[in-house]
Protein backbone atom coordinates (compact mmCIF):
# COMPACT_ATOMS: atom_id res chain seq x y z
CA UNK A 1 0.00 0.00 0.00
CA UNK A 2 1.26 3.16 -1.22
CA UNK A 3 1.54 6.02 1.91
CA UNK A 4 -0.93 7.85 0.89
CA UNK A 5 -3.58 5.72 0.91
CA UNK A 6 -5.51 4.62 4.31
CA UNK A 7 -7.63 1.77 3.02
CA UNK A 8 -7.70 -1.67 1.81
CA UNK A 9 -8.09 -2.22 -1.77
CA UNK A 10 -11.53 -3.27 -2.69
CA UNK A 11 -10.26 -6.23 -4.45
CA UNK A 12 -7.56 -8.95 -3.44
CA UNK A 13 -7.41 -11.92 -4.74
CA UNK A 14 -4.94 -13.15 -2.73
CA UNK A 15 -6.08 -13.55 1.04
CA UNK A 16 -4.31 -12.44 4.01
CA UNK A 17 -2.33 -15.64 5.20
CA UNK A 18 -1.26 -16.38 1.34
CA UNK A 19 0.03 -12.53 1.75
CA UNK A 20 1.54 -13.47 5.28
CA UNK A 21 2.80 -16.95 3.54
CA UNK A 22 4.30 -15.03 0.70
CA UNK A 23 6.31 -12.66 3.01
CA UNK A 24 7.52 -15.92 5.00
CA UNK A 25 8.79 -17.79 1.99
CA UNK A 26 10.92 -14.01 1.16
CA UNK A 27 14.39 -13.68 2.24
CA UNK A 28 14.68 -11.81 5.22
CA UNK A 29 12.76 -10.94 8.53
CA UNK A 30 9.63 -10.04 8.47
CA UNK A 31 8.86 -6.94 10.81
CA UNK A 32 5.09 -6.52 12.55
CA UNK A 33 4.00 -3.48 14.72
CA UNK A 34 1.34 -4.60 17.31
CA UNK A 35 -2.49 -2.58 17.54
CA UNK A 36 -5.04 -2.38 19.16
CA UNK A 37 -7.90 -0.90 16.75
CA UNK A 38 -7.53 -0.07 12.90
CA UNK A 39 -6.13 3.63 13.38
CA UNK A 40 -2.80 1.82 14.88
CA UNK A 41 -2.96 -1.10 11.92
CA UNK A 42 -3.29 1.93 9.52
CA UNK A 43 -0.34 3.52 11.22
CA UNK A 44 1.65 0.43 10.93
CA UNK A 45 1.08 -0.23 7.55
CA UNK A 46 1.44 3.16 6.48
CA UNK A 47 5.66 3.31 8.93
CA UNK A 48 5.74 0.65 6.30
CA UNK A 49 5.78 -2.29 8.90
CA UNK A 50 5.22 -6.10 6.87
CA UNK A 51 2.05 -6.47 9.41
CA UNK A 52 0.20 -5.83 12.43
CA UNK A 53 0.28 -7.99 15.78
CA UNK A 54 -3.19 -7.38 17.40
CA UNK A 55 -1.75 -7.63 20.68
CA UNK A 56 -3.66 -9.07 23.82
CA UNK A 57 -2.05 -6.75 25.56
CA UNK A 58 -2.81 -3.61 24.11
CA UNK A 59 -6.52 -4.59 23.81
CA UNK A 60 -6.68 -5.20 27.00
CA UNK A 61 -5.26 -2.01 27.72
CA UNK A 62 -7.38 -0.26 25.43
CA UNK A 63 -10.13 -1.64 27.44
CA UNK A 64 -8.53 -0.65 30.53
CA UNK A 65 -8.20 -4.25 32.22
CA UNK A 66 -5.53 -6.57 32.67
CA UNK A 67 -3.84 -8.77 30.24
CA UNK A 68 -4.89 -12.34 31.78
CA UNK A 69 -7.60 -13.79 29.85
CA UNK A 70 -10.21 -11.07 31.22
CA UNK A 71 -11.75 -10.46 27.89
CA UNK A 72 -13.59 -13.21 25.69
CA UNK A 73 -12.60 -14.04 22.87
CA UNK A 74 -15.39 -12.79 21.12
CA UNK A 75 -13.71 -9.26 21.92
CA UNK A 76 -10.51 -10.18 21.01
CA UNK A 77 -11.70 -11.13 18.19
CA UNK A 78 -13.90 -8.22 16.84
CA UNK A 79 -10.67 -5.98 16.98
CA UNK A 80 -8.47 -8.10 15.00
CA UNK A 81 -11.37 -8.33 12.25
CA UNK A 82 -11.83 -4.64 12.12
CA UNK A 83 -7.67 -4.14 11.77
CA UNK A 84 -8.14 -6.41 9.24
CA UNK A 85 -10.92 -5.16 7.64
CA UNK A 86 -8.71 -1.72 7.80
CA UNK A 87 -5.42 -2.86 6.50
CA UNK A 88 -4.24 -4.37 3.31
CA UNK A 89 -0.87 -6.27 5.05
CA UNK A 90 -1.67 -9.31 7.16
CA UNK A 91 -2.70 -9.62 10.87
CA UNK A 92 -1.18 -12.21 12.93
CA UNK A 93 -3.36 -12.59 16.36
CA UNK A 94 -2.38 -12.80 19.48
CA UNK A 95 -4.76 -15.19 21.08
CA UNK A 96 -3.72 -15.90 24.53
CA UNK A 97 -3.80 -19.77 25.48
CA UNK A 98 -6.60 -20.43 22.80
CA UNK A 99 -9.64 -19.23 25.06
CA UNK A 100 -10.01 -22.31 26.82
CA UNK A 101 -9.27 -26.04 25.72
CA UNK A 102 -9.10 -27.71 22.15
CA UNK A 103 -12.48 -27.45 21.67
CA UNK A 104 -12.49 -23.62 22.64
CA UNK A 105 -9.51 -23.51 19.92
CA UNK A 106 -11.23 -25.15 17.44
CA UNK A 107 -14.21 -22.51 17.24
CA UNK A 108 -11.72 -19.83 17.63
CA UNK A 109 -9.59 -21.07 14.44
CA UNK A 110 -12.95 -20.88 12.24
CA UNK A 111 -13.86 -17.51 13.66
CA UNK A 112 -10.70 -16.19 13.08
CA UNK A 113 -10.20 -17.84 9.80
CA UNK A 114 -13.39 -15.92 8.70
CA UNK A 115 -12.22 -13.24 9.81
CA UNK A 116 -9.57 -12.65 7.29
CA UNK A 117 -6.73 -12.91 9.77
CA UNK A 118 -3.86 -14.12 8.07
CA UNK A 119 -2.10 -16.11 11.36
CA UNK A 120 -3.19 -17.14 15.15
CA UNK A 121 -0.97 -17.28 17.97
CA UNK A 122 -1.64 -19.57 21.27
CA UNK A 123 0.49 -20.10 23.74
CA UNK A 124 1.24 -22.57 25.85
CA UNK A 125 0.10 -21.48 28.98
CA UNK A 126 -2.68 -22.50 31.49
CA UNK A 127 -5.73 -20.77 30.71
CA UNK A 128 -6.24 -18.00 32.04
CA UNK A 129 -3.74 -17.23 31.40
CA UNK A 130 -0.69 -13.84 32.71
CA UNK A 131 1.16 -11.16 30.55
CA UNK A 132 4.22 -12.98 30.42
CA UNK A 133 6.11 -9.70 31.60
CA UNK A 134 3.80 -9.82 35.05
CA UNK A 135 6.15 -11.13 37.81
CA UNK A 136 4.62 -14.60 39.49
CA UNK A 137 2.54 -16.96 38.47
CA UNK A 138 3.34 -18.03 34.90
CA UNK A 139 1.79 -21.73 34.50
CA UNK A 140 2.76 -23.47 32.17
CA UNK A 141 0.54 -26.43 30.33
CA UNK A 142 1.63 -29.74 29.64
CA UNK A 143 3.01 -30.66 26.43
CA UNK A 144 0.93 -33.17 25.23
CA UNK A 145 -2.12 -30.86 26.15
CA UNK A 146 -0.85 -27.96 23.93
CA UNK A 147 -0.27 -30.05 21.33
CA UNK A 148 -3.66 -31.18 21.42
CA UNK A 149 -4.90 -27.82 21.06
CA UNK A 150 -2.35 -27.13 17.91
CA UNK A 151 -3.63 -30.58 16.27
CA UNK A 152 -7.05 -29.49 17.01
CA UNK A 153 -6.27 -25.92 15.34
CA UNK A 154 -5.02 -27.69 11.97
CA UNK A 155 -7.69 -30.16 12.16
CA UNK A 156 -10.49 -27.20 12.23
CA UNK A 157 -8.66 -24.53 9.58
CA UNK A 158 -11.60 -24.92 6.55
CA UNK A 159 -8.12 -23.42 3.99
CA UNK A 160 -4.79 -24.56 4.31
CA UNK A 161 -3.49 -20.70 4.18
CA UNK A 162 -3.94 -19.69 8.09
CA UNK A 163 -0.78 -20.08 9.98
CA UNK A 164 -0.98 -21.46 13.65
CA UNK A 165 2.08 -19.71 15.45
CA UNK A 166 2.87 -22.14 18.87
CA UNK A 167 4.29 -20.03 21.40
CA UNK A 168 6.88 -21.22 23.86
CA UNK A 169 6.84 -19.65 27.41
CA UNK A 170 9.26 -21.91 28.88
CA UNK A 171 11.87 -19.43 29.55
CA UNK A 172 9.41 -17.13 30.55
CA UNK A 173 7.92 -19.76 33.07
CA UNK A 174 11.80 -20.60 34.11
CA UNK A 175 12.02 -23.91 32.97
CA UNK A 176 15.02 -23.45 30.70
CA UNK A 177 16.57 -23.64 27.09
CA UNK A 178 16.20 -27.38 27.25
CA UNK A 179 12.45 -27.57 28.04
CA UNK A 180 12.04 -24.55 24.90
CA UNK A 181 13.41 -26.37 22.52
CA UNK A 182 11.79 -30.16 23.34
CA UNK A 183 8.49 -27.79 23.51
CA UNK A 184 9.12 -26.14 19.95
CA UNK A 185 10.35 -29.50 18.57
CA UNK A 186 6.60 -31.23 19.92
CA UNK A 187 4.94 -28.30 18.61
CA UNK A 188 6.30 -28.35 15.01
CA UNK A 189 5.36 -31.97 15.01
CA UNK A 190 1.93 -31.34 16.39
CA UNK A 191 1.46 -29.42 13.04
CA UNK A 192 2.60 -25.60 14.07
CA UNK A 193 3.32 -23.29 10.91
CA UNK A 194 5.85 -21.31 13.44
CA UNK A 195 7.42 -21.30 16.89
CA UNK A 196 7.48 -18.24 18.87
CA UNK A 197 10.22 -18.72 21.71
CA UNK A 198 9.01 -15.40 24.26
CA UNK A 199 11.67 -14.18 26.24
CA UNK A 200 11.92 -11.66 29.19
CA UNK A 201 15.62 -10.15 29.87
CA UNK A 202 17.40 -7.16 28.98
CA UNK A 203 19.99 -9.77 26.64
CA UNK A 204 19.10 -11.47 23.52
CA UNK A 205 21.34 -14.31 24.23
CA UNK A 206 18.64 -16.68 25.63
CA UNK A 207 16.65 -16.24 22.18
CA UNK A 208 20.36 -16.28 20.10
CA UNK A 209 20.62 -19.53 21.57
CA UNK A 210 17.01 -20.77 21.29
CA UNK A 211 17.91 -19.90 17.62
CA UNK A 212 21.02 -21.84 17.17
CA UNK A 213 20.08 -24.56 18.47
CA UNK A 214 16.52 -24.68 16.69
CA UNK A 215 17.35 -27.57 14.00
CA UNK A 216 13.95 -27.78 12.46
CA UNK A 217 12.83 -25.85 9.31
CA UNK A 218 9.61 -24.35 11.31
CA UNK A 219 10.04 -20.81 11.29
CA UNK A 220 10.82 -19.19 14.51
CA UNK A 221 9.12 -15.99 15.81
CA UNK A 222 10.67 -13.14 18.19
CA UNK A 223 9.26 -10.54 20.56
CA UNK A 224 12.43 -8.10 21.43
CA UNK A 225 10.20 -6.10 23.72
CA UNK A 226 12.69 -6.39 26.79
CA UNK A 227 15.94 -7.24 24.95
CA UNK A 228 15.43 -4.42 22.66
CA UNK A 229 19.17 -3.71 21.96
CA UNK A 230 19.34 -6.00 18.82
CA UNK A 231 18.06 -5.46 15.06
CA UNK A 232 15.47 -7.36 13.53
CA UNK A 233 18.20 -7.84 10.71
CA UNK A 234 20.25 -8.98 13.34
CA UNK A 235 17.76 -11.49 14.59
CA UNK A 236 16.94 -12.83 11.42
CA UNK A 237 20.63 -13.10 10.49
CA UNK A 238 20.21 -15.21 13.45
CA UNK A 239 17.69 -17.21 12.10
CA UNK A 240 14.63 -15.53 13.39
CA UNK A 241 12.01 -15.16 10.48
CA UNK A 242 9.46 -12.48 11.98
CA UNK A 243 10.27 -10.16 14.73
CA UNK A 244 6.77 -8.46 16.52
CA UNK A 245 7.03 -4.83 17.65
CA UNK A 246 3.97 -6.27 19.85
CA UNK A 247 3.26 -2.69 22.54
CA UNK A 248 5.22 0.26 21.07
CA UNK A 249 2.34 1.93 19.73
CA UNK A 250 0.25 1.56 22.77
CA UNK A 251 3.22 2.80 24.88
CA UNK A 252 4.16 6.05 22.52
CA UNK A 253 -0.03 6.70 22.53
CA UNK A 254 0.33 7.01 26.56
CA UNK A 255 2.92 8.82 26.87
CA UNK A 256 1.99 11.15 23.64
CA UNK A 257 -1.60 11.52 25.17
CA UNK A 258 -0.80 12.39 28.74
CA UNK A 259 1.90 14.58 27.98
CA UNK A 260 -0.52 16.36 25.72
CA UNK A 261 -3.25 16.20 28.86
CA UNK A 262 -0.91 17.41 31.18
CA UNK A 263 0.71 20.19 29.12
CA UNK A 264 -3.28 21.30 28.32
CA UNK A 265 -4.26 21.73 31.72
CA UNK A 266 -0.44 23.39 32.81
CA UNK A 267 -1.14 26.35 30.14
CA UNK A 268 -4.92 26.85 30.20
CA UNK A 269 -4.83 26.35 26.54
CA UNK A 270 -4.10 24.02 23.93
CA UNK A 271 -1.59 26.69 21.95
CA UNK A 272 1.79 24.84 23.47
CA UNK A 273 0.61 21.47 22.36
CA UNK A 274 -0.85 22.09 19.01
CA UNK A 275 2.87 21.84 17.08
CA UNK A 276 3.36 18.23 18.68
CA UNK A 277 0.12 16.61 17.50
CA UNK A 278 -1.31 15.40 14.70
CA UNK A 279 -3.36 18.03 12.74
CA UNK A 280 -7.27 17.07 11.98
CA UNK A 281 -6.14 16.66 8.25
CA UNK A 282 -4.00 13.82 8.95
CA UNK A 283 -6.97 12.07 11.39
CA UNK A 284 -9.20 12.60 8.24
CA UNK A 285 -5.90 11.28 5.91
CA UNK A 286 -6.18 8.24 8.49
CA UNK A 287 -9.87 7.60 8.69
CA UNK A 288 -10.06 7.39 4.93
CA UNK A 289 -11.95 10.69 4.75
CA UNK A 290 -10.43 11.46 0.63
CA UNK A 291 -11.43 7.92 -0.31
CA UNK A 292 -15.25 8.28 0.85
CA UNK A 293 -14.80 11.42 -0.79
CA UNK A 294 -13.94 10.08 -4.37
CA UNK A 295 -16.73 7.01 -3.45
CA UNK A 296 -19.41 10.27 -2.74
CA UNK A 297 -18.24 11.34 -6.02
CA UNK A 298 -18.88 7.95 -7.93
CA UNK A 299 -21.64 6.46 -6.15
CA UNK A 300 -24.01 9.12 -4.20
CA UNK A 301 -26.44 11.85 -5.70
CA UNK A 302 -26.06 15.01 -3.53
CA UNK A 303 -28.74 16.14 -2.16
CA UNK A 304 -28.07 19.42 -3.77
CA UNK A 305 -28.10 17.97 -7.43
CA UNK A 306 -31.32 16.54 -6.76
CA UNK A 307 -34.35 18.48 -7.72
CA UNK A 308 -36.52 20.16 -5.29
CA UNK A 309 -40.14 22.02 -5.11
CA UNK A 310 -42.47 24.42 -4.20
CA UNK A 311 -45.51 24.89 -4.29
CA UNK A 312 -45.93 28.69 -4.25
CA UNK A 313 -49.19 31.21 -3.21
CA UNK A 314 -51.61 32.16 -6.73
CA UNK A 315 -53.27 34.71 -7.86
CA UNK A 316 -56.43 33.78 -5.74
CA UNK A 317 -57.32 34.11 -1.64
CA UNK A 318 -57.98 31.73 -0.36
CA UNK A 319 -55.80 28.59 -0.81
CA UNK A 320 -57.57 27.04 -3.32
CA UNK A 321 -56.16 23.66 -2.32
CA UNK A 322 -57.91 21.18 -0.15
CA UNK A 323 -56.17 18.55 1.73
CA UNK A 324 -57.00 15.97 -0.67
CA UNK A 325 -55.31 17.88 -3.40
CA UNK A 326 -52.23 18.81 -1.92
CA UNK A 327 -52.06 14.63 -0.56
CA UNK A 328 -52.22 14.66 -4.66
CA UNK A 329 -49.94 16.92 -6.04
CA UNK A 330 -47.33 15.95 -3.24
CA UNK A 331 -47.53 12.31 -5.14
CA UNK A 332 -47.56 13.91 -8.33
CA UNK A 333 -44.40 15.63 -7.35
CA UNK A 334 -42.63 12.81 -6.18
CA UNK A 335 -43.67 10.70 -8.61
CA UNK A 336 -41.82 13.11 -11.52
CA UNK A 337 -38.63 12.60 -9.35
CA UNK A 338 -38.79 15.14 -6.84
CA UNK A 339 -38.03 14.35 -3.10
CA UNK A 340 -37.91 17.35 -1.37
CA UNK A 341 -41.40 19.41 -1.22
CA UNK A 342 -42.43 22.69 0.64
CA UNK A 343 -45.40 24.07 0.97
CA UNK A 344 -45.92 27.84 0.67
CA UNK A 345 -49.73 28.49 -0.38
CA UNK A 346 -51.23 31.90 0.98
CA UNK A 347 -54.08 30.60 2.77
CA UNK A 348 -53.98 28.25 5.82
CA UNK A 349 -52.42 24.68 4.99
CA UNK A 350 -54.74 22.31 5.57
CA UNK A 351 -53.97 20.67 9.17
CA UNK A 352 -53.29 17.51 7.72
CA UNK A 353 -50.48 19.02 5.54
CA UNK A 354 -48.65 15.51 3.31
CA UNK A 355 -46.02 13.81 5.01
CA UNK A 356 -42.20 14.79 4.75
CA UNK A 357 -43.21 18.41 3.17
CA UNK A 358 -41.56 21.51 4.34
CA UNK A 359 -44.16 24.54 5.38
CA UNK A 360 -42.76 28.17 4.41
CA UNK A 361 -44.82 29.60 6.32
CA UNK A 362 -46.78 33.30 6.40
CA UNK A 363 -45.78 34.29 2.30
CA UNK A 364 -48.68 35.57 1.01
CA UNK A 365 -47.25 35.74 -3.11
CA UNK A 366 -44.79 33.96 -4.64
CA UNK A 367 -41.97 36.32 -4.31
CA UNK A 368 -41.67 36.37 -0.37
CA UNK A 369 -41.70 32.23 -0.76
CA UNK A 370 -39.27 32.54 -3.46
CA UNK A 371 -36.65 34.40 -1.15
CA UNK A 372 -37.77 32.11 1.60
CA UNK A 373 -35.90 29.17 -0.33
CA UNK A 374 -32.22 28.79 -0.25
CA UNK A 375 -30.33 29.59 -3.15
CA UNK A 376 -30.01 26.11 -5.13
CA UNK A 377 -25.87 25.41 -5.54
CA UNK A 378 -26.52 22.20 -8.45
CA UNK A 379 -30.36 20.89 -8.18
CA UNK A 380 -32.99 22.41 -9.83
CA UNK A 381 -36.15 23.97 -8.68
CA UNK A 382 -39.51 23.37 -9.55
CA UNK A 383 -42.31 25.73 -8.61
CA UNK A 384 -45.98 24.95 -8.54
CA UNK A 385 -47.72 27.37 -8.38
CA UNK A 386 -51.30 26.98 -5.64
CA UNK A 387 -53.64 27.45 -8.37
CA UNK A 388 -52.78 24.68 -10.37
CA UNK A 389 -52.73 21.29 -10.20
CA UNK A 390 -50.27 19.27 -12.00
CA UNK A 391 -50.05 15.92 -13.21
CA UNK A 392 -46.46 13.94 -12.76
CA UNK A 393 -46.34 13.13 -16.83
CA UNK A 394 -46.20 17.41 -17.78
CA UNK A 395 -43.95 17.48 -14.67
CA UNK A 396 -41.23 15.05 -15.93
CA UNK A 397 -41.39 16.42 -19.31
CA UNK A 398 -40.88 19.75 -17.20
CA UNK A 399 -37.70 18.42 -15.01
CA UNK A 400 -36.34 16.92 -17.89
CA UNK A 401 -36.47 19.98 -20.44
CA UNK A 402 -32.52 21.49 -19.58
CA UNK A 403 -32.26 25.40 -19.61
CA UNK A 404 -32.03 28.19 -16.83
CA UNK A 405 -35.51 29.19 -16.91
CA UNK A 406 -38.76 26.87 -18.42
CA UNK A 407 -42.56 27.06 -17.93
CA UNK A 408 -45.10 24.37 -18.36
CA UNK A 409 -47.10 25.85 -21.58
CA UNK A 410 -50.94 24.18 -22.49
CA UNK A 411 -51.50 25.19 -26.02
CA UNK A 412 -54.66 22.82 -26.36
CA UNK A 413 -56.79 24.66 -28.62
CA UNK A 414 -59.38 27.40 -27.96
CA UNK A 415 -59.81 25.86 -24.10
CA UNK A 416 -58.22 28.99 -22.33
CA UNK A 417 -60.33 30.77 -19.34
CA UNK A 418 -60.82 34.66 -19.10
CA UNK A 419 -58.46 34.32 -15.82
CA UNK A 420 -55.77 32.29 -17.44
CA UNK A 421 -51.95 33.42 -17.95
CA UNK A 422 -51.53 33.80 -21.48
CA UNK A 423 -47.86 32.81 -22.84
CA UNK A 424 -46.46 34.16 -26.26
CA UNK A 425 -44.57 30.94 -27.99
CA UNK A 426 -41.89 31.05 -30.72
CA UNK A 427 -43.11 27.64 -31.99
CA UNK A 428 -45.18 27.82 -35.24
CA UNK A 429 -48.72 26.97 -35.21
CA UNK A 430 -50.60 26.54 -38.26
CA UNK A 431 -54.66 26.48 -38.35
CA UNK A 432 -55.40 25.15 -34.47
CA UNK A 433 -51.82 22.89 -35.22
CA UNK A 434 -48.99 23.41 -33.55
CA UNK A 435 -45.11 22.49 -35.06
CA UNK A 436 -41.91 22.67 -32.08
CA UNK A 437 -38.21 24.64 -33.13
CA UNK A 438 -37.14 21.81 -31.70
CA UNK A 439 -35.51 22.07 -28.57
CA UNK A 440 -38.90 23.28 -27.10
CA UNK A 441 -40.02 26.47 -27.35
CA UNK A 442 -39.26 29.73 -26.10
CA UNK A 443 -41.35 32.36 -24.22
CA UNK A 444 -41.67 35.63 -25.98
CA UNK A 445 -44.07 37.31 -23.90
CA UNK A 446 -46.44 37.15 -21.38
CA UNK A 447 -49.99 38.28 -21.51
CA UNK A 448 -52.01 40.52 -23.70
CA UNK A 449 -53.52 39.47 -27.02
CA UNK A 450 -52.67 36.66 -29.85
CA UNK A 451 -50.84 34.55 -27.20
CA UNK A 452 -51.04 30.64 -28.16
CA UNK A 453 -50.55 29.19 -24.97
CA UNK A 454 -51.28 29.42 -21.15
CA UNK A 455 -49.17 29.61 -18.21
CA UNK A 456 -49.58 25.96 -17.12
CA UNK A 457 -49.13 26.72 -13.26
CA UNK A 458 -45.67 25.51 -13.44
CA UNK A 459 -41.51 26.22 -13.98
CA UNK A 460 -38.47 25.07 -13.38
CA UNK A 461 -35.40 26.83 -12.10
CA UNK A 462 -31.80 25.79 -12.66
CA UNK A 463 -29.22 27.66 -10.43
CA UNK A 464 -28.62 30.04 -12.16
CA UNK A 465 -32.23 30.61 -13.17
CA UNK A 466 -33.20 30.65 -9.56
CA UNK A 467 -30.72 33.29 -8.71
CA UNK A 468 -32.26 35.60 -11.27
CA UNK A 469 -36.04 34.39 -10.47
CA UNK A 470 -34.79 35.90 -6.52
CA UNK A 471 -33.35 38.83 -7.94
CA UNK A 472 -36.63 39.42 -10.12
CA UNK A 473 -38.73 38.67 -6.28
CA UNK A 474 -35.99 41.04 -4.39
CA UNK A 475 -36.98 44.14 -7.10
CA UNK A 476 -40.73 43.08 -6.83
CA UNK A 477 -40.22 43.66 -2.54
CA UNK A 478 -38.22 46.73 -3.03
CA UNK A 479 -40.94 48.44 -5.13
CA UNK A 480 -43.72 47.14 -1.95
CA UNK A 481 -45.65 45.08 -4.42
CA UNK A 482 -46.97 41.38 -4.40
CA UNK A 483 -46.17 38.46 -7.51
CA UNK A 484 -47.72 35.89 -8.61
CA UNK A 485 -45.04 32.90 -10.17
CA UNK A 486 -46.77 34.75 -13.52
CA UNK A 487 -45.57 38.20 -12.32
CA UNK A 488 -42.08 37.09 -11.64
CA UNK A 489 -41.65 34.71 -15.06
CA UNK A 490 -42.89 38.11 -16.53
CA UNK A 491 -40.23 40.31 -14.95
CA UNK A 492 -37.75 37.55 -16.16
CA UNK A 493 -39.28 37.70 -20.14
CA UNK A 494 -39.24 41.43 -20.12
CA UNK A 495 -35.15 41.45 -18.39
CA UNK A 496 -34.52 39.76 -21.65
CA UNK A 497 -33.58 36.37 -19.63
CA UNK A 498 -33.91 33.02 -22.35
CA UNK A 499 -37.49 31.38 -21.29
CA UNK A 500 -38.31 28.09 -22.19
CA UNK A 501 -41.21 26.12 -22.46
CA UNK A 502 -42.46 22.93 -22.33
CA UNK A 503 -46.12 22.21 -24.58
CA UNK A 504 -48.41 20.27 -22.81
CA UNK A 505 -52.02 20.12 -24.02
CA UNK A 506 -53.42 18.23 -21.28
CA UNK A 507 -52.16 16.89 -17.47
CA UNK A 508 -53.19 19.85 -15.83
CA UNK A 509 -56.00 21.65 -13.89
CA UNK A 510 -56.81 25.40 -12.51
CA UNK A 511 -57.74 25.63 -8.79
CA UNK A 512 -58.50 29.35 -8.85
CA UNK A 513 -61.39 29.46 -7.09
CA UNK A 514 -63.05 26.91 -3.91
CA UNK A 515 -65.42 25.57 -6.83
CA UNK A 516 -62.29 24.68 -8.99
CA UNK A 517 -60.79 22.92 -6.35
CA UNK A 518 -63.60 20.87 -5.01
CA UNK A 519 -64.29 19.82 -8.79
CA UNK A 520 -61.14 18.61 -9.07
CA UNK A 521 -60.41 16.81 -5.81
CA UNK A 522 -64.16 14.66 -6.78
CA UNK A 523 -62.36 14.27 -10.04
CA UNK A 524 -59.00 12.74 -8.94
CA UNK A 525 -61.42 10.64 -6.24
CA UNK A 526 -63.44 9.25 -8.66
CA UNK A 527 -66.35 10.48 -7.46
CA UNK A 528 -66.78 14.43 -9.79
CA UNK A 529 -67.92 14.87 -13.16
CA UNK A 530 -66.45 16.15 -16.10
CA UNK A 531 -67.93 19.55 -17.13
C1 LIG B 1 0.98 -9.22 23.49
O1 LIG B 1 1.29 -8.25 22.81
O2 LIG B 1 -0.12 -9.31 24.03
C2 LIG B 1 1.92 -10.31 23.69
C3 LIG B 1 3.32 -10.03 23.61
O3 LIG B 1 1.48 -11.37 24.00
S1 LIG B 1 3.87 -9.61 25.13
O4 LIG B 1 2.98 -8.72 25.76
O5 LIG B 1 5.18 -9.03 24.85
O6 LIG B 1 3.99 -10.83 25.90
MG1 LIG C 1 -0.46 -11.39 24.54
Amino acid sequence: MSAATTEASPVSVRSAADRLRELFARPGVVRIAGAHNPLGARLAERAGFDGVWSSGLEVSASQGVPDTDILTMSELLGVAASMAAAVDVPVVADCDAGYGNAHNVMNMIRRYEAAGIAAVSIEDKRFPKVNSFIPGRQELAPVGEFCGKLAAAKEAQRHPGLMVIARIEALIAGWGMDEALRRGEAYAKAGADAVLIHAKGASPEPVLQFLREWQLPTPVVVVPTTYHTITATELGEAGAKLVIYANHGLRAGITAVDDTFRTILRHDRTTGVEDRIAPLATVFDLQGMATQKRHEAEFITPFESRARAAVVPGAEEPSAHTAVLLDRQTAELRRSGIESVSLATSGDLPAQRPQDTAVLAGHTDAAGAVLELPASQSGATLLLSSDAYVQSEPLTRLLAAGGDVTVLADVAVGRHRADAVPLHLDSRAHEGRRLSTGDGSRVTGVGGQGACGEFAGAAVFSPKGFAALREAADKRRANGSTATLADLLTDLVEGGHQVGAVEIGSGWMELRTVADAEHAAGLLTGQGEVR
